[in-house]
């Protein structure tokens, strides 16, 4: 088991739904440490290089436009297998797939709106840690 730094988002769509509690409770529930917290709302740029692997899929512009079109949360999340650890809290991508239990499961139906984002590997990790707390990780 390694001890792992993750970057986890509310969503834009889950701030306006006011879920942002409810996903905090979880992680902090599950064991795993907030170590960083920060609301703001994201510019273009960073948007398009947070979501730099998706430029070519037809649902990139959609997928820009609904991570800019108000604030998020970003975080910083720690502890055993974080990576992993969370994945399995958020469900599967897709809302409809994924398990009741998880946040995705519990509370959303759509792929273009599925609430929070989780890193997916640690190379991933470390990047969008960057992108998102320059300097801190
Ligand atoms: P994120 O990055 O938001 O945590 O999602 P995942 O890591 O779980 O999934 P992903 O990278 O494959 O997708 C990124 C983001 O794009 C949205 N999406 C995805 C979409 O709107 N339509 C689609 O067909 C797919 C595959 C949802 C998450």
């Amino acid at each position: 088991m390694a001890a792992q730094q993750t970057l986890i988002l509310v969503k834009p769509d889950g701030v306006a739904r006011g879920l942002v509690g409810e996903v905090l409770a979880r992680i902090e529930r599950k064991g795993l440490r907030i170590e960083a917290l920060e609301m703001r709302t994201l510019e273009r740029t960073v948007a398009e290089e947070h979501y730099a692997e998706h430029t070519d899929k037809p649902f990139f512009g959609e997928l820009v436009d609904f991570i800019t079109g108000g604030p998020l949360v970003a975080m910083c999340v720690s502890g055993d297998d974080a990576i992993a650890g969370m994945r399995t809290l958020m469900g599967a991508t897709n809302p409809i797939e994924a398990t009741p239990g998880s946040i995705r499961g519990d509370f959303a139906t759509l792929i273009g709106e599925n609430i929070v984002h989780g890193s997916d590997s640690p190379e991933s990790a470390h990047r969008e840690l960057g992108l998102f707390f320059p300097g801190r990780f």
